[in-house]
């Protein structure tokens, strides 16, 4: 396979100013006429005498060139694509092609789900409708007719409705207009027999939108929350970003087989079931979050993304890791600030960190690829939006806002790159931000080691912050980074005044206590004076850069911070740390006796976490994440080595001491909680409850009686699926007998119960794919020849093999290799029939560098193996070659 290159972009040589496309549906077969209106782009350097368009699964019908019909000899076919010969200035080209949407199980371009014809065409989907020049920067006005059977009654693609009436007669058709220019990618058709939901929406100068949310008629009952959140992410963008909604109808339409979460066509946004479908019977807290978030990601895609697209795919961050920024200040604002923050931290620091530090590293603007899916990555989405939240905070809220609508204004209808997107905040800001822009093309997580000294007679304290960059496959040197730093200097009493030599207070804190340090070199001190007592420093507040901070903290430092830190990020990162202390210290006694019999934890941690416990100011969701400990992904990314075993028994082993110490504390909240209030999916709701079922979770580490009969009474009478799922979730890891009995019985009841809710089914895979206890293997075997399984599924086989790979470690990294067999089993199954889900299971086996040698080798030979394998799909060959390089 061909590897593609940023440095070589050209111009297209040809554009097409409209599309008409006739879209006629028949049982097995599409036939497909599109007329594209083309002539010469006149940036391309030379006039081209000939077209290559892009397609791939298509069936040649005919070819017209201005009502001439092309003869061999005319044209020729590549691998994916067709070149016709002599083409002039402007002309006409009509093609008929003929496809199987029924038999596409890649998902990408026209493909049948269930009872419905839908579409995905982002990246390269579109070439799998019609020949066509399927690359962002071509934008045409598209006219679509769809014509199919009256058992499909909806017929739907972007733009407006303008004409429909019947085809014969069991047949009709519908015609819709999109007068926005776009790019093949943001095309969308869908045909079935479809119920749905409508609302409208009077945007800010007072034009009514209708609002519509199309699914399956036995989902109606779970699209209002899809709804309001869809009007709340509308009036939020009007507000926070001045961008107003632009055609006469917005849609979205569920399906329930999707590569991705969502697609953001324009005016018909085609949604994968599990973010748009929620109702409290079936859907957790974080489902719920999930919906609201994606819901609002989608639409904001309309301006960032949309109005204003990539020039190219190395260009994804432009829309993806702005709008990642711009949904996640949109949940924020709906719910808890700092709530969200310690969210998407905590996926960043595990799941972008990995990646950063694996073989599929890349900066956020990749300089090459195989294949563009294998890039819609954390890399580019997280740590994309990562950077914009850098920009947004040193220009400050109102020269961010200046900056983003110049780059709306500026580039409104065009195909442009993350340099024209900084470029716009830069001019509307006046800052220099020419060093900023590395972070674009340098890849890897830049490391912060700090140091400081307390010069007690002349009361002055220094910090001296060295940066460093691990090489990344791109680049082996990296030059410094430009680093904001957002801290803090606490005194016993709390925040101290901060008064930087050098520089004026920082007063958009009232108090002075807060302030942003910019490091630009690979070493730097900054000098604090008049200060009275030694400080303990509150670092990179916020999370204010995607990096990684060394600085050795005492257990005191870090009880003192989680306790006292003015800044509540600080805090919960203060209690990752000592709990990760604590880990460590039993891995040390684990590593050296393979035993943590006599482990206990010392009074002082135990206390500070009683504190929190205690602590009436505290958001409840923030108590519950301060009590959860570190995950197991996390500490994997934190050591040079990964020892399986000894960070899952030690994280175990505090978790059951912290359990024992604080049994009273979580009896009292597990108690006081009242089970029978109705549901509600708000903030506080939210938070009152995970803090519960954290309690239970600790509270069935003791294996007492009584604990282990309340979880499963949670199980049975819970009137939501967060505490159905909490309840059960425990019965399925405890090790005490009582708890394996209801367990099973649970398991049994659950499917008789929601057998018929195939998203439900997908928890109940899940759970049962993430159960710690031995065996699971065979478990996960079982169940894949389970008639709840369907391996053509993307969400359940996400739901099966993904969370047994990715959230099971003790078992799928089991000594004998017989997980990592497994998972190359499955990725060869799905090399052919679905290559990006393929390509996607293949991450854990990434990470072979990093683990001892004997799974080293155990990972590697099921690398190779895969990589012998016939027929690689461009997809699979591009991750397996990267990671064996
Ligand atoms: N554009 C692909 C799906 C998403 O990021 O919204
Ligand atoms: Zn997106």
């Amino acid at each position: 396979p061909k590897t593609i290159y940023l440095k070589d972009y050209q111009v297209p040589d040809y554009l097409i100013d409209t599309t008409d496309l006739n879209v006629d549906i028949h049982d097995g077969y599409t036939l497909v006429s599109c007329m594209l209106a083309l002539r010469r782009n006149p940036a391309a350097k030379q006039a081209a005498t000939e077209l290559t368009l892009q397609g791939a699964d298509l069936e040649l019908v005919s070819l017209s060139l201005d009502g001439r019909l092309l003869e061999e000899g005319d044209y020729t076919f590549g691998e994916e694509s067709l070149t016709i010969f002599n083409t002039p200035e402007t002309f006409t080209l009509i093609t008929i092609t003929k496809i199987k949407p029924e038999s596409n199980t890649s998902l990408e371009g026209l493909y049948r789900s269930r009872t419905m014809y839908c579409t995905q065409c982002e990246a390269e989907g579109f070439r799998k409708i019609t020949y066509y020049l399927d690359r962002p920067d071509v934008m045409s006005e598209f006219t679509t007719k769809v014509i199919a059977d009256k058992k499909y009654p909806v017929l739907l693609s972007n733009g407006n409705l303008i004409e429909q009436g019947d085809a014969g007669e069991e047949r009709h058709y519908a015609i819709w207009h999109d007068p926005f220019k776009k790019p093949a990618y943001l095309f969308a058709l869908v045909a079935g027999d479809l119920a749905h939901i409508e609302d409208s929406f009077s945007t800010s100068s007072g034009r009514a939108v209708t609002l519509r949310i199309f699914v399956e008629p036995k989902d109606l009952d779970k699209c209002d929350h899809a709804m309001a959140s869809l009007k709340h992410a509308m009036r939020w963008d009007e507000e926070v970003y001045g961008r107003e909604y632009d055609l006469d109808i917005f849609m979205i339409v569920a399906v329930d087989d999707f590569n991705m979460g969502a697609m953001e066509n324009k005016g018909l946004n085609i949604f994968n079931t599990s973010c748009v479908l929620a109702k409290p019977e079936t859907t957790t807290d974080v489902g719920f979050q999930r919906v609201e978030g994606v819901v609002a990601h989608e639409y904001f895609h309309n301006w960032s993304g949309n109005r204003v697209t990539c020039r190219d795919w190395f260009q994804l961050s432009l829309k993806e890791g702005f709008t990642v920024y711009r949904d996640s200040e949109f949940s924020a604002d709906m719910g808890s600030r700092t709530v969200k923050r310690v969210e998407d931290v905590t996926l960043l620091r595990t799941l972008q960190f990995a990646e950063d530090a694996g073989p599929m590293a890349h900066p956020i603007r990749p300089e090459s690829y195989i294949e563009i899916s294998n890039f819609y990555t954390m890399t580019v989405y997280e740590k994309g939006a990562e950077v914009i939240r850098m920009l947004a905070n040193l220009l400050g809220k109102e020269n961010f806002r200046k900056g983003t609508d110049l780059y709306f204004d500026r580039h409104d209808g065009q195909a442009v790159t993350t340099e024209d997107f900084v470029t716009a905040l830069a001019d509307a800001s006046g800052r220099d931000l020419s060093q900023f822009k590395r972070w674009y093309s340098q890849a890897g997580t830049p490391r912060l080691d700090v140091t400081d000294y307390y010069d007690e007679d002349a009361q002055t304290y220094s910090l001296t912050i060295k940066q460093s960059c691990p090489p990344t496959p791109e680049c082996q040197n990296k030059l410094p980074f430009h680093i904001p730093i957002a801290m803090g200097l606490l005194g016993s009493a709390g925040d101290l005044p901060l008064y930087l030599q050098g520089s004026q207070p920082d007063f958009e804190t009232s108090d002075n206590t807060h302030r942003v340090l910019e490091l630009t070199d690979a070493e730097q001190t900054f000098v604090f004076e008049r200060v009275q007592e030694k400080p303990v420093p509150s670092l990179l507040r916020g999370f204010s850069a995607p990096v990684k901070l060394n600085y050795a903290y005492s257990t005191r430092d870090l009880i003192l911070l989680m306790s006292r830190d003015s800044d509540g990020f600080s805090r919960w990162e203060a209690s990752q740390q000592l709990g990760l202390q604590a880990i460590s210290a039993a891995m040390a006694a684990y590593q050296q006796e393979r035993s943590l019999d006599g482990f206990s934890l010392s009074a002082q941690l135990v206390d500070a976490y009683r504190r929190v416990l205690q602590d009436a100011s505290l958001d409840q969701a923030m108590v519950a994440y301060m009590l959860t400990l570190p995950s197991e992904a996390y500490i994997s990314e934190l050591a040079d080595v990964i020892d399986v075993e000894a960070i899952h028994y030690s994280r175990q082993a505090v978790r059951k001491a912290l359990a024992n110490a604080l049994a009273d504390d979580f009896t009292r909240i597990y108690q006081s909680y009242d089970h029978r209030q109705p549901y509600a999916a708000t903030a506080d709701a939210i938070a009152t409850r995970s803090l519960k079922n954290v309690a239970l979770a600790y509270l069935m580490l003791i294996h007492d009686e009584g604990s282990i009969r309340a979880c499963e009474q949670q199980y049975r009478h819970g009137n939501n699926m967060t505490d159905v799922m909490a309840a059960l979730t425990q019965l399925v890891n405890s090790e005490a007998p009582l708890a394996q009995e209801y367990s099973l019985a649970a398991l049994a009841d659950f499917f008789g119960r929601w057998q018929h809710e195939s998203l439900v089914v997908n928890q109940w895979l899940s759970v049962q794919a993430g159960c710690q206890l031995p065996d699971t293997l065979s478990r996960v075997r079982a169940l894949l020849q389970h008639s709840a399984y369907d391996g053509k599924n993307p969400n359940k086989i996400r739901s099966l093999i993904g969370a047994f790979c990715n959230g099971n470690a003790i078992n799928f990294h089991s000594g004998n290799g017989e997980g990592y067999a497994f998972l190359a089993d499955q990725i060869i199954q799905l090399n052919r029939q679905n290559p990006q889900i393929a390509s996607r299971l293949l991450t854990p086996l990434t990470k072979w560098k990093k683990y001892d040698h004997v799974r080293q080798q155990l990972m590697k030979a099921q690398l190779e193996r895969i990589r012998a394998e016939p027929e690689l799909s461009k997809d699979v060959f591009e991750v397996v070659s990267k990671s064996l390089a």
